[in-house]
């Protein structure tokens, strides 16, 4: 086991990455006596430069808590309470279980649910023991709600993901667009350096695209308030008037990219005025856009959910790539498409092939070449990785649902919060044979509902390794010893493997799961052979591509042109505008959105113990343009009704003169766990894009109306399918609840 021994038994420091957002801001953190006492930037670090925010800032509060997961917990019925078990009782129970139903029904009747917030490691051995163990490629994460799509965009434009260019191509750009992000709340240390850039330089173009008016906006030199959805024909319009202005780089396009003759044909032939009334924007706008697109000398576009979370995500995203391919605005510095990452190391997952239909080093699961490979240096016969598509997140859900899926085990994410259409996550939840959550705190929504918790040491509390948004990967040291019995990630499924009696996962330190793991990249796009953990724990960071333990590593991607693709060019992919799944109509007549406040992370697990964050946001609410609110009857602070065909929220109403007319804005950061009637969630649609698979979290039809006193009834979620075999009482019955392995 790693030591997490503190150095003189009182006080301890160590540097690690911050375990909230994709920015991924160096903390240097001081503890006395198993507490930390204060977080601080470190002033060296390229993602941060000694920058932090509230969020890192107010982590000591939030570590040691009193609902922190110390124990394994197991119960033998949803209805039961749990009982701490030891580590031995646990595994034994859940792997008999597993097994059991794999014996069953066969490997496909299992999944795990991961998440970004994984360390590469526990990715690594997640993919080894699914994929490459028990057969199955049902492994998924929440990055299937957030960056799938770029990843999918990469892949079709560029030949391969990862984002090209670096945060220090802020300071080149000189002009910046901001696509369907709001970077001043959900990225903030990055965003001000780009508030530094303008202020050394104010003739820097800042370019706010989004149907809010952000903070985020109220720095931009212009806002484009594009109709929610309407980035694609925004996209095609501006391309067209690039071509009119002639302001495309003739030699980059000749030189280093396929498809511009179909491209070419396809903007001229769209109609050019149903493309400005698609994308909501005036036409003048749109004009003085494309001209400011087209005089800058370096463009930098950062983008985010406000393109990815759509059925026709990696189509918004292909559609920013042809700009930047059409104006020659990618690899050199300041300029080219920067997906930012969420998660802090929602990178590391795509590296490590935790989505469904990926193998470790950018392989993907339908490529015999990718399985033979990693089969061959997993030591197992061929055949052993599944030809199967996995299933993906919100399919996972619909076959627990259906009945098809029986066993789900969720690690680093709270699904009963997150995922689209909660009423459908908590039947399908419900009906499941068998949930394992493995969580650093009980209850929490996903907690509640599962029948075996497995207690985790959360960010300063054990040794990983994290990739942020510009390719850089860090490693993290522990501070603090984990409370109770509670072990890494990577430690609990390693564990679970051995129980289930497969070989190869007998680590002893995070380190050596990394230095199995980054061989596997070798000559890959992610090539981090380079990065070894000895050079990790040496130089703290490197970026990849970084191929042998002598390269320094590579700030951009793409510098000589050439692409991950067979021929070495880029793709131009002409797309047209698709309209949402659900569109408004006079029963459901405005459109909700959904996204974030700069003071919470996600489903609050940990944001919502913090005394300052919460004082600054306390409660849910929904955002409404002051003459919308007129027209349905409300006030500022008025209890509303909001609802969707899918479910009803209670909300108090915020007004904002901000948002685009017909719009409303609820973040979706409060769960059943913080009132009812709350979680946003409960409205949004679970359609999914069909390569992609991202679910459109930005779009969906909603009715607003002043709240009617009386509290709607919850729903009760029962189990519809058949419960097969009884659960075996023998196993959970016999251990005392004190001990810890
Ligand atoms: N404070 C905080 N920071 C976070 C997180 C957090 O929970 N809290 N989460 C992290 C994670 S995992 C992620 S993925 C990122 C997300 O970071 P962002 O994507 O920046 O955050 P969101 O609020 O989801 O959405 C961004 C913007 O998209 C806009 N938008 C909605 N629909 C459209 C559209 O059709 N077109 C365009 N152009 N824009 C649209 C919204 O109005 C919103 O302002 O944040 C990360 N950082
Ligand atoms: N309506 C709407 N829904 C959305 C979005 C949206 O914009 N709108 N955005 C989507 C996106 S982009 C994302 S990324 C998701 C995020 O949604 P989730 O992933 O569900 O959110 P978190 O609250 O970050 O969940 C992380 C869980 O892991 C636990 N945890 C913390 N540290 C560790 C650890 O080290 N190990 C383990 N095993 N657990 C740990 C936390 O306590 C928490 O329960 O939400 C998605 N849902
Ligand atoms: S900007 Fe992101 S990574 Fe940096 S301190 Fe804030 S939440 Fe953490
Ligand atoms: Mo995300």
């Amino acid at each position: 086991m790693m030591s997490t021994g503190m150095n003189d038994g009182q006080t301890r420091d160590a540097e690690s990455i911050c375990p909230y957002c994709g920015v991924g801001c160096r903390l240097w953190a001081e503890s006395v006596y198993n507490q930390i006492i204060r977080v601080k930037g470190v002033a060296d670090a390229p993602a941060n430069l000694g920058g932090i925010c509230a969020k890192g800032a107010t982590l000591p509060q939030v570590i040691n808590t009193p609902d922190r997961l110390t124990q394994p917990q197991i119960r033998v019925s949803r209805t039961g309470d749990f009982r701490p078990v030891t580590w031995k009782v646990a595994l034994d129970h859940a792997v008999g279980r597993f097994q059991a139903i794999i014996d069953e029904h066969g490997p496909d009747s299992v999944a795990f649910y991961g998440s970004g917030q994984l360390d590469s490691e526990a990715v690594y051995v997640v993919g080894k023991l699914f994929k490459g163990s028990i057969g199955t490629n049902n492994t998924d994460s929440n990055s299937r709600l957030c960056m799938a799509a770029a990843v999918a965009g990469y892949r079709s434009s560029l030949g391969a993901d990862g984002p090209p260019p670096c945060y220090a191509d802020i300071d080149y750009a000189d002009c910046i667009t901001v696509w369907g992000s709001n970077m001043a709340e959900a990225h903030p240390v990055t965003f001000d350096r780009v508030k530094a850039r303008r202020k050394a330089d104010p003739t820097v173009e800042l370019i706010v695209i989004d149907p809010r008016r952000t903070l985020t906006a109220d720095h931009a030199t212009l806002h484009v308030p594009v109709a929610p959805g309407g980035d694609i024909p925004l996209m095609n319009a501006v391309g067209r008037l690039l071509l009119e202005n002639d302001s495309i780089d003739h030699r980059y396009v000749a030189s280093h990219t396929a498809g511009f003759d179909e491209y070419f044909h396809f903007l001229t032939q769209e109609n050019f005025d149903a493309m400005v009334a698609a994308s909501g924007v005036p036409e003048s706008m749109i004009r003085d856009l494309a001209a400011r697109i087209g005089r800058s000398k370096t463009w930098l576009t950062f983008y985010c959910m406000g393109l990815n979370q759509s059925t026709v995500g990696m189509w918004k995203n292909n559609s920013l790539i042809n700009l930047h391919l059409l104006t020659g605005q990618i690899g050199k510095p300041g300029a080219g498409p920067f997906s930012l990452t969420g998660q802090p190391n929602a990178m590391g997952g795509r590296e490590g092939g935790l989505l469904a239909h990926q193998l470790p080093g950018y392989r993907f699961t339908d490529d015999p070449k990718h399985r033979g490979e990693v089969e061959a240096y997993w030591n197992r016969s061929e055949g052993t990785i599944s030809t199967i598509p996995g299933l993906t997140a919100v399919e996972m859900f619909r076959a627990l649902e259906s009945g098809r899926l029986k066993a789900i085990w969720i690690a680093a994410t709270n699904p009963a919060v997150s995922m689209p259409d909660l009423h459908m996550i908590r039947r399908a939840l419900a009906n499941a044979e068998l949930v394992i959550a493995q969580d650093a705190y009980h209850p929490t929504e996903t907690t509640r509902l599962a029948d075996i918790l497995f207690p985790v040491a959360q960010w300063s509390e054990k040794q990983g390794t994290s990739t942020s948004s510009e390719r850089l990967v860090s490693r993290s040291d522990p501070i603090l010893n984990p409370p109770g019995a509670a072990l890494p990630d990577w430690q609990i499924i390693t564990k679970f493997a051995q129980t289930m009696g497969y070989e190869g996962f007998d680590f002893k330190s995070a380190e050596e799961v990394w230095d199995e793991f980054i061989p596997l990249t070798k000559g890959r796009p992610c090539d981090m052979a380079g990065i070894t953990s000895e050079r990790l724990k040496a130089v703290r960071h490197l970026r990849w591509p970084c191929p042998t333990v002598d390269h320094p590593g590579t700030e951009r991607l793409y510098i000589d042109g050439k692409f991950a693709t067979p021929d070495g060019r880029a793709r131009f992919l002409p797309r047209p505008h698709r309209e949402p799944r659900e569109t408004v109509d006079h029963e459901f007549p405005l459109v909700l959105t959904t996204g974030r406040l700069y003071a919470h992370w996600h489903t609050l697990t940990r944001t919502g113990k913090s005394p300052k964050l919460v004082q600054r946001e306390p409660g849910a609410f929904v955002e409404v343009h002051p003459d919308d609110a007129a027209a349905h009857g409300l006030v500022a602070g008025q209890l509303a009704e909001l609802a969707s065909r899918r479910g009803t929220l209670r909300l108090p109403v915020r007004l904002n003169p901000g948002l685009s007319r017909g719009l409303v804005f609820v973040p979706f950061h409060w769960g059943d766990q913080h009132g009812e009637q709350t979680a946003a969630n409960y409205l949004t649609i679970s359609a999914i894009g069909r390569i992609a698979k991202q679910p459109e979290f930005k779009y969906c039809a909603v009715r607003l109306a002043p709240a009617p006193d009386a509290v709607k009834p919850e729903p009760v979620y029962a189990r519809t399918t058949r419960r097969d075999k009884p659960i075996r009482p023998n196993v959970v019955e016999t251990r005392s609840s004190k001990t810890t392995s």
